[in-house]
Parts: C-alpha cells; sequence; structure tokens
C-alpha cells in the first residue's frame, strides 16, 4: 500500500483549511519532526556507537561523549534555532531562554520542548520522547522576549510529543483534534496511523508511582485506594501500570483512557514535572481529544507558568477519572 497520508502532507492540507495561513506553522511542524527523526536514529544507535546513552562516559575512541538528551538538545536547538520561525527557545537541558537566528527579526513564535524525557531509561530500553509546545509572541510588531513564554496552555498555537519505543511515533495538535503518524523507517516519513484521536470518556488503568504513597495526602490515598477497589456496579479495580517514562504513560492514557497522575506530595510540595514544557503541552493534547488535565486544584492550561523551569502536579486522562480525583481530593468537579 502506498502510504499517501506522510506527516508533511497532512500538515500541508491541513492548513489549506486555513486559506488566510501563512504556512508558516506547516513548515516549523515539519522541522520539529525532522528533528524528531534524528533523535529517533540517535537513540535507537546509542547502544552501538558507544554513546552510553545517559551516562556521559568517554567512548571508545577517546572523544568525549555528550549524554544523549544533551545530543538531542543541540540537534532541535540548531535545527529549529536556524528555522526563522522561533524568536526564542526554551529548553529542559538549558537554564535559561536561548537566543535564536530570528530572535531580533520575524520570529513569530516562540517553543519549548523537552529534547529527551526520560532518557535514564534508556539504558533498559523504556521508552524515551521529545514534548514540544509553541506560543505566538505576545506582540509580534517587537523582538520576542522571556515574557512571552508566560501564557496559559489555552493560548498554545500547536503542541505536541513523539515516542522512541517499539516504534517511533508522533502526536501533535494545533487545535483542530489529536493526529498520531508512526514512522516508516522503510522510507524515512511519518504516516498517519490515528486521526484525531479521542480518549475513552472511562478508562480501566491508572498510572502512579505508588512508591510516594507515603508521602501522599490522606486524600490522594483514597483517591487511588478507590481505583483498586473492586465495585460491581464499575469496572474497578483498576489495573495498574506505571512505566516511569511520561511520553509512554501519557501516550497509553490517551489512547486507552483511564488516568495518570503525579500528583505534590511531602518530598515534591510543587510537584515532580515541568509545567511549560512538559505539562502544559499534554494538557493541550489530551483537552483536544476530549480528556483532562490538571494539577489537583486547577485546569493546567489556564495555569500561567512565571518561571521557565517551574515544577507543576499533572492528573490527567479520561474526564470520569479525572473528575473523579477533582471530587475526593479536592471536593469539587468542575
Ligand atoms: P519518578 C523521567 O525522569 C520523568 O521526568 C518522567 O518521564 C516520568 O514520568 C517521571 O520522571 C518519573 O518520576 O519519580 O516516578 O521516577
Amino acid at each position: 500500500m502506498i502510504p499517501t497520508q506522510t506527516l508533511s502532507r497532512f500538515i500541508h492540507a491541513q492548513r489549506r483549511r486555513y486559506p488566510d495561513s501563512t504556512g508558516e506553522l506547516s513548515d516549523l511542524l515539519v522541522s520539529i519532526s525532522l528533528g524528531v527523526k534524528l533523535i529517533s536514529q540517535m537513540v535507537a544507535t546509542a547502544g552501538f556507537k558507544g554513546l552510553h546513552g545517559y551516562t556521559g562516559e568517554t567512548n571508545v575512541h577517546g572523544d568525549e561523549v555528550k549524554v544523549l538528551d544533551e545530543e538531542a538538545d543541540e540537534v532541535l536547538v540548531e535545527l529549529l534555532g536556524s528555522s526563522g520561525h522561533f524568536g526564542l527557545l526554551v529548553s529542559e537541558e538549558r537554564d535559561s531562554v536561548i537566543s535564536t537566528d530570528a530572535t531580533h527579526n520575524e520570529g513569530k513564535y516562540v517553543l519549548a520542548f523537552d529534547p529527551l524525557d526520560g532518557s535514564s531509561n534508556i539504558g533498559s530500553s523504556i521508552p524515551t520522547g521529545t514534548i514540544f509546545c509553541i506560543f505566538r509572541k505576545k506582540d509580534e510588531s517587537r523582538s520576542a522576549i522571556n515574557d512571552d513564554f508566560c501564557q496559559p496552555g489555552t493560548n498554545i498555537v500547536a503542541a505536541g510529543y513523539s515516542v522512541y519505543g517499539a516504534k517511533t511515533s508522533f502526536v501533535y495538535s494545533t487545535g483542530s483534534g489529536v493526529h498520531g503518524f508512526t514512522l516508516d523507517p522503510s522510507i524515512g516519513e511519518f504516516v498517519l496511523t490515528d486521526h484525531d484521536i479521542k480518549v475513552p470518556e472511562r478508562g480501566t488503568i491508572y498510572s502512579v508511582n505508588e512508591g510516594n504513597t507515603a508521602f501522599w495526602d490522606e486524600r490522594v490515598k483514597e483517591y487511588v485506594e478507590s481505583l483498586k477497589r473492586h465495585d460491581a456496579t464499575a469496572k474497578g479495580p483498576y489495573t495498574g501500570r506505571y512505566v516511569g517514562s511520561l511520553v509512554a504513560d501519557f501516550d497509553r492514557t490517551l489512547r486507552k483512557g483511564g488516568v495518570f497522575l503525579y500528583p505534590v506530595d511531602a518530598k515534591r510540595p510543587l510537584g515532580r514535572l515541568r509545567l511549560l514544557y512538559e505539562c502544559m503541552p499534554l494538557a493541550f493534547i489530551m483537552e483536544q481529544a476530549g480528556g483532562a488535565a490538571i494539577n489537583g486544584p486547577d485546569r493546567v492550561s489556564e495555569l500561567v507558568p512565571s518561571d521557565i523551569h517551574q515544577r507543576s502536579a499533572l492528573i490527567t486522562g479520561s474526564p470520569h477519572e479525572v473528575n473523579a480525583y477533582r471530587s475526593i481530593v479536592h471536593g469539587s468537579t468542575r
């Protein structure tokens, strides 16, 4: 079968629905997908090229080996920084905001990304991934500034993630549904495999690191226990699945339903995950697929980052399970 719906063809077809669009967003999404292909290759060959994945040791040639997430970061900064579309970049790997070739001229957008989330898992072949979100500058008449990253997730123009696992997948949304692609290595193209992904209203899987139970608020413990109880009137007990790699746990929750949660706890009062380039893009995706994403009391997409590396809690997935969390832990359902 000839794969006609490649990512670039799909993106450009989507663009034709917006006659006044400049095609810039399409172009930059294709650039991001190229970066994902390059990182996919790096991850797939890490073990063979002496990159030692996540240890940063010296390879057989005596060259200093950068850890994979630094390599992935450099690929994206170079590729996207030179695209002309992004005035500024934020990377999980860099302490401060990154200027680009387009900082002081036409770059209409700013981009935040985690280049290789879960990279410490590579040594044991657990899936990893890249997560990103894109905002327009608050004021297109001026150069990009750091404050352009201080916007709620409801202002996200596009967001997506990739999973480097048994297959390399790329899932994105520009606000018109969520679409999933799979890399066909034989042609080096992402091919449409999941059009308009919708999360089930209710699921049967919960995903949380139960090693943190001792540090949870009592009501969080009550919520998780409620998922384990067998209740003849419902679907319980839920199945527990926790990979420990955000993109893998999120992707399964998006496609199969249920809930992924990393709540605040006594050791992590601000949360474990990063708001700008992990929680916000994934919340955008989950809501576009009909699901929900909160940090506990608040909708993640309404939060405004005050620091580019700010942490957050994340409870996301099917509406049924997320609303139950709100009700049990915070006494409200919105
Ligand atoms: P814990 C991986 O290091 C990561 O940032 C996410 O990919 C993952 O969801 C989380 O940390 C796992 O954290 O505390 O369960 O090991």
